[in-house]
């Protein structure tokens, strides 16, 4: 494989508008650090960046949430997340942001020769315009109900729920999170480009070059962007938060968040050169560059068909490969920062690694960010949605990162103290045996499998093959029993010399054998390839890829240190005590949800007249069956007896009630509301609930159980 001279690395830059948490961590950063460092030990000339996004929409609906100014946010939250990604060991060279003037100024040159080159279109549209805030509403600023699964809190441009790309238009029930009012459309002029004059480049690029290499979820969600026709985009808005339009008389407008953020990976570049003394073009420029895009899976089409029909257009190159991942789950449920059911890793920090000093925790540091590390690879969203679980993360590291990997490493240590006085003992050729042969062969073979999972992204099996190898080096010792050999040792007080040969080459193969270990573990738990290097007295030098596979990494008769514990056991308590921790973080939200409530509702409905009223035909009803909606964590779906007849209701309560509990319970029905269908089923009726202060719904329902159907008004 003819390797490439030079490579860029981007991962997807978080919005400067809240901390990140591990799905995060998982999706698009983790990923690419571990590649980044596996380059790195093979002296590739490689530059890794990322930087927030502090422009878009999230950031002025977050300075209003907070009573502040976006560019507070933006300072509060660039330094935090910088933080977060330094002390979980992300290893950018330049971690930089899109409010840099150098940003701007690259973001403007670029719409700029777009538009000179008559590359982009002018448009008039009519857009959602806030009468009461006198604006236009940007897509985020609209929410309402999504078209695909009937969440009541998707925006304009996502459904935060499904995950689904949406356009404010698709929205039902649209109104402005400004004022609160349905929004009316006024009509206004934007810069679009046009991607349908770009299909067939789209579909030879990806769909044909690309079908192979690329994840089948990535080239999936590309073909059906393609083959649903590809609209021009708007590539400017009406606000007043981020790169100004560089075009006089656009007073008002600015560029798309979406336009200038991927620009903002070829900013950081700028100034990574200038920060280091070297040119940026080559890395952007010459075909020999390989760039890669690590994203989550909501990021896709950006950086696969609009970004790289804007660099195709300005003369850039491509990327080579998107490892987008699918989502994280945490604990049965879909994280989410509104529900606050999520995992922030400055949590994990705060609970596992670092004292507010800044210090190490006692326990922490080092060996809790690469224990986390590892269970994030080891359940990387790669081909489909995963789980963190704190079971899971318990199991892994006490079973595999203590139990096999840290356990080989430590008894390894151990006996070659006390069997072969510290030191690396000598391997005699003539008493080889197959064991031996077998293990030098498999890590050989680990090393070849290694480098072809990573070099195909799959960080999983990678991670994988090495506790395999750490297993294989615990099997072998465990046949060899260097111990009983060594009691076995004397015969009659007299030394039998073959015995110590033994036990030498089982141990000088160990002792080699954690050598390769440190090599190969270290992209993805680099701690704990600086601790092994410190125990076996080498320098980092060794830790060099192309060292990988060999079986003399350590001289014979060189004296080691003691060994240290890799990796600590986590303990019941603590697992315990973080699912409390989730659950109670749950309904601390529902209770700072509650508390805006009152003030909302002191807002009254305007009157109605009985007759109004009247057309409402509300009936006693019991629920005689429930179950969950599938991809739907808000919604049951009941099956209610009326009495006359039985029917099919979708009910959003699914937070508040398990399925089980609500069988056999009397409610009050909508009967006569139009069917409605949510995630495909059709829901007839409506089941009348109160909200208490805590956010909590609770039954309307008759005093004692009366008969169903009976009439309620
Ligand atoms: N800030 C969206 C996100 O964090 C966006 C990524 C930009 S990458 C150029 O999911
Ligand atoms: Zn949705």
């Amino acid at each position: 494989m003819k390797q490439p001279k030079r490579y860029l690395i981007t991962s997807a830059l978080p919005y400067a508008n809240g901390l990140k948490h591990i799905g995060h961590l998982a999706g698009a950063y983790l990923p690419a650090d571990t590649y980044v460092r596996y380059l790195r030990a093979q002296k590739r000339d490689v530059v890794f960046v990322c930087g927030s996004d502090e422009h878009g929409t999230a950031i002025p609906i977050q300075a209003k949430k907070e009573c502040t100014t976006p560019k507070a946010i933006i300072d509060k939250y660039h330094e935090a997340m910088k933080q977060d990604f330094k002390d979980m060991a992300m290893s950018f060279d330049i971690y930089h942001r899109t409010s840099a003037p150098i940003h701007h100024e690259t973001a403007r040159d670029f719409f700029t020769s777009l538009n000179d080159r008559g590359e982009l279109e002018i448009k008039e549209s009519e857009q959602y315009f806030d009468e009461e805030a006198q604006i236009f509403l940007a897509d985020r600023y609209i929410k309402g109900t999504c078209p695909n699964c009937g969440s009541d809190r998707a925006f304009g441009d996502q459904c935060e729920n499904c995950g689904r790309t949406l356009s404010p238009d698709e929205l039902i029930n649209p109104v402005s999170t400004l004022s609160g009012k349905v929004p009316v459309k006024k009509k206004t002029s934007h810069w679009y480009l046009p991607l349908g004059k770009h299909e067939t480049f789209l579909r030879e690029w990806i769909l044909n070059d690309h079908k192979n290499d690329w994840r089948s979820t990535v080239v999936g969600q590309c073909k059906s962007w393609i083959e649903g026709g590809l609209q021009s985009r708007a590539v400017t808005r009406d606000l007043n938060w981020g790169v100004k339009v560089p075009v006089i008389n656009a007073d008002g407008k600015v560029l798309y968040v979406w336009f200038d953020a991927p620009i903002g990976y070829i900013s950081a570049t700028k100034q990574w050169a200038l920060d280091n003394g070297k040119a940026w073009e080559p890395y952007w420029n010459d075909n020999d560059t390989k760039l890669l895009h690590f994203i989550g899976k909501d990021n896709i089409v950006f950086h696969c068909i609009i970004f790289p029909v804007m660099l195709k257009l300005h003369g850039n190159i491509l990327p080579e490969n998107v490892p987008a991942n699918e989502f994280l789950n945490l604990e049965g449920d879909k994280m989410s920062t509104s529900r606050n059911w999520k995992l922030e890793m400055r949590d994990y920090i705060n609970d596992f690694v670092k004292n507010a000093d800044g210090t190490d925790k006692e326990n922490g540091g080092g060996q809790c960010v690469d224990m986390l590390r590892y269970y994030l690879t080891q359940i990387a969203p790669e081909t489909k949605d995963s789980e963190f679980t704190w079971k899971g993360f318990q199991d892994a590291v006490n079973s595999e990162l203590v139990a096999i990997f840290g356990n080989f490493v430590n008894r390894s240590f151990v006996l070659m103290h006390k069997l072969c006085n510290g030191k690396v003992p000598l391997f005699h050729n003539d008493i080889i045996d197959d064991k031996d042969k077998d293990l030098i062969t498999r890590i050989a073979t680990a090393k070849e499998n290694i480098t072809a999972s990573l070099e195909a992204y799959r960080f999983r099996d990678a991670m994988f093959e090495i506790i395999d190898l750490a297993r294989a080096g615990n099997k072998y010792m465990q046949e060899k029993e260097p111990w009983i050999v060594a009691r076995q040792a004397t015969k009659a007080g007299v030394p039998i010399p073959e015995a110590q040969e033994q036990i030498d080459n089982c141990l000088h193969l160990c002792m080699q054998l954690c050598a390769n270990l440190a090599i190969l573990v270290n992209p993805f738990l680099p701690f704990t390839a600086k601790k092994l290097c410190f125990m076996l007295k080498v320098v980092d030098k060794m830790l060099h890829w192309e060292n990988a596979g060999s079986m003399k990494l350590l001289s014979v008769g060189y004296s080691l240190r003691a060994p240290e514990l890799l990796f600590r056991k986590i303990e019941d308590a603590e697992i315990t005590a973080q699912v409390e921790k989730l659950k109670s973080g749950l309904i601390k939200t529902n209770n700072n949800n509650a508390k805006l409530t009152p003030a909302m509702k002191q807002e009254l409905k305007p009157i109605i007249q009985f007759d109004d009223f009247a057309k409402i035909d509300l009936k006693t009803g019991t629920i005689i069956a429930a179950e969950k909606v599938e991809k739907a964590d808000k919604l049951l779906k009941l099956e209610v007896d009326l009495g006359f007849e039985t029917r099919t209701i979708v009910s959003g309560i699914a937070l508040h009630y398990t399925a089980e509990e609500i069988i056999g319970k009397q409610v009050t029905v909508v009967t006569n509301l139009a069917p409605r269908k949510m995630k495909g089923i059709e829901s007839n009726g409506m089941i009348l609930m109160a909200e208490d202060q805590s956010g909590k719904l609770h039954f309307i329902k008759p005093e004692t159980t009366i008969d169903k159907g009976s009439n309620v008004s």
